[in-house]
């Protein structure tokens, strides 16, 4: 397991490199180029100037999250084929420094949603929670309102340049199924995971987060099945899976422990981290602690211990602790205890294994 902690670049996240240069085990950071419009080929020259920040603190930078998918491509309109070309030029352009995984999603609009960013818990910290019936009830024109009436409205994760577009966008995908949301998907995959293979880089797909269609979007990267599916439209290594416990481990019926026994070989890329499921469907984010929260954290680091999983990991999102003023979900604090925590089942699973062949 290859410990990896996500930053968003200088001047742009409150945590900075030489803090976490101080949390143990963590040899790169996962970033991206957050300000280009998703569509645009990545220069080679904007690449290498991470490279040589990430050098001055021994960094690797082989883990890309994300390079956005151009909702024509995901709309399967026309036009795709140049952003296709853009990306296999992006992909290139990595290929060049050295990256070995991209991770990217096909959620139609948005990333992530939640409801609250700052929900208290019972020990005073807060976290991302996500409140069902309010989604379930919301009228997206709302949104849409609320974005127009408000023209610095931003919600944390998302591209400002796609907020702008919400009514224009909801209006294409009344005509878009989850079956041509997944011929979009294949019809992707055919082109860029050729260029992937040359360019000895793994393409990793996060699930959808939730893992539910959510104001009538279709969603397909939600369950075991489905993620058996993706890994069939195109079966090369460079097609893989970001496994998120945190996006899936919300749908009871997702056994995650059971997924990375299955896709072992496909996950090149590991987001560990923990929910709280209440039984109205509501959910909020926890520590990684497994007895905080509802997800098998355990479970999970065992299967991937027992599988001698070699790819990257990252703690994904953290609680925020002890007044830390932080981008929502991405503190220092919280996701350092995470590291930690999952070090020590990782290193006793180690330990004991050691023991075994003594
Ligand atoms: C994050 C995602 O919510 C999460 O679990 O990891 O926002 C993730 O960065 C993107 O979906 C990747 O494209
Ligand atoms: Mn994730």
């Amino acid at each position: 397991m290859k410990m990896v902690f996500r930053w968003y670049g200088e001047g742009n996240d409150t945590v900075t490199l030489p803090q976490i240069k101080q949390i143990p085990g963590v040899e790169g950071i996962v970033w991206a180029l957050h300000d280009l419009p998703a569509g645009e080929v990545w220069p080679l020259d904007r690449i290498l100037e991470v490279r040589q920040l990430a050098d001055q603190h021994g960094f690797h930078i082989e883990v890309v999250e994300s390079v956005n998918i151009h909702e024509d491509i995901k709309l399967g309109l026309p036009t795709r084929d140049g952003y296709i070309d853009n990306y296999k030029k992006t992909i290139e352009n990595l290929g060049k420094v050295g990256v070995k995984v991209i991770c990217y999603n096909f959620m139609p609009v948005f990333d992530w949603i939640r409801t609250d960013l700052f929900k208290e818990l019972e020990d005073g910290s807060t976290a991302l929670f996500y409140e069902k019936v309010k989604v379930d009830s919301m009228d997206p024109m709302e949104l849409v309102g609320k974005i127009a009436a408000n023209p610095d409205f931003t919600m944390p994760g998302w591209e400002p340049a796609r907020l702008k577009h919400l009514s224009r966008f909801f209006e294409a995908y009344k005509q878009v199924t989850e079956e041509d949301l997944w011929n979009n998907l294949q019809y992707f995959l055919e082109q860029i995971i050729p260029v992937a293979e040359i360019n000895d880089i793994k393409m990793a797909v996060h699930p959808d987060d939730p893992p539910w269609s959510i104001f009538g979007l279709p969603r397909i990267m939600t369950s075991q099945e489905n993620i058996r599916r993706l890994l069939k439209l195109v079966d090369s290594p460079s097609n893989g899976v970001t496994l998120c416990s945190g996006s899936l481990g919300v749908n009871p019926n997702n056994n995650l422990p059971d997924m990375v026994r299955e896709f072992a070989d496909r996950i090149p890329f590991a987001h560990i981290r923990n929910v709280r499921l209440y039984e109205n469907g509501d959910f909020i984010e926890t520590s990684h602690r497994a007895a905080d929260g509802t997800v098998d954290i355990c479970g999970i680091v065992k299967a991937y211990h027992e599988n001698g999983f070699t790819g990257y990991a990252r703690p994904d999102h953290g609680r925020h602790i002890w007044n830390e003023q932080c981008r929502p979900g991405y503190g220092l604090y919280d996701r350092a205890l995470g590291i930690m925590y999952l070090w020590g089942i990782w290193d006793s699973l180690e330990r004991s294994k050691q023991e075994v062949t003594l």
